[in-house]
């Protein structure tokens, strides 16, 4: 497998379910990827860890997925240069509100980019979009996926009309 251009954390194993869709976007656009376990709370020297040397090893953007307290984005922020992309993870107690307001209230210095909760396939498609910046092909790709979008919207258009709902 190439070089992995996008690191893919999460808080626990419970986040898969979420993650694996930005996982999948990354595969669909040919942009190599590794996914791992790490937590802020749980094992923040593993975390530390990986944020530190994330850039020496070639990473271009982290993506971080975490639920309740989340704290991981910010963490992993507060120690790289690297972009870093928040994405809250939905939770049983507050709905998820929790996560995000961890997520996205970081203080001034220090930015994590926040998705919406749950919102791990726009997290990697943003992350497309920072590597897309000096990569055309990777810029015409996501063009491409843009136009699929609308005509997949516009074909729903044109059932309903057909339907006259
Ligand atoms: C966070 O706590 C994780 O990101 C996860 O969303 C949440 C719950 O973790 P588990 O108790 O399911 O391991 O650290």
């Amino acid at each position: 497998m190439s070089q992995p251009l996008v690191g893919i954390v999460m808080g626990s194993a419970s986040d898969l379910p979420i993650m694996q869709a930005a996982a999948e976007v990354l595969r669909e656009f040919g942009v190599p990827y590794e996914m791992r376990i790490l937590s802020a709370h749980r094992t923040p020297e593993a975390t530390l860890r990986y944020a530190r040397e994330a850039v020496g090893r070639g990473l271009e953007v982290l993506i971080a997925g975490a639920g309740g307290a989340a704290h991981l984005p910010g963490v992993l922020a507060s120690v790289t240069p690297l972009p870093v992309i928040g994405v809250p993870i939905g939770t049983k107690s507050l709905g998820g509100v929790d996560s995000l307001y961890s997520i996205v209230q970081m203080p001034r210095g220090i930015p994590v980019a926040t998705v919406a909760i749950d919102g791990a396939a726009n997290a990697a498609l943003l992350a497309i979009q920072i590597l897309a910046v000096r990569d055309r092909e990777l810029r015409e790709k996501l063009m491409a996926y843009r136009e699929r979008l609308a005509q997949e919207v516009e074909a729903k258009d044109q059932e309903l009309k057909d339907i006259k709902y």
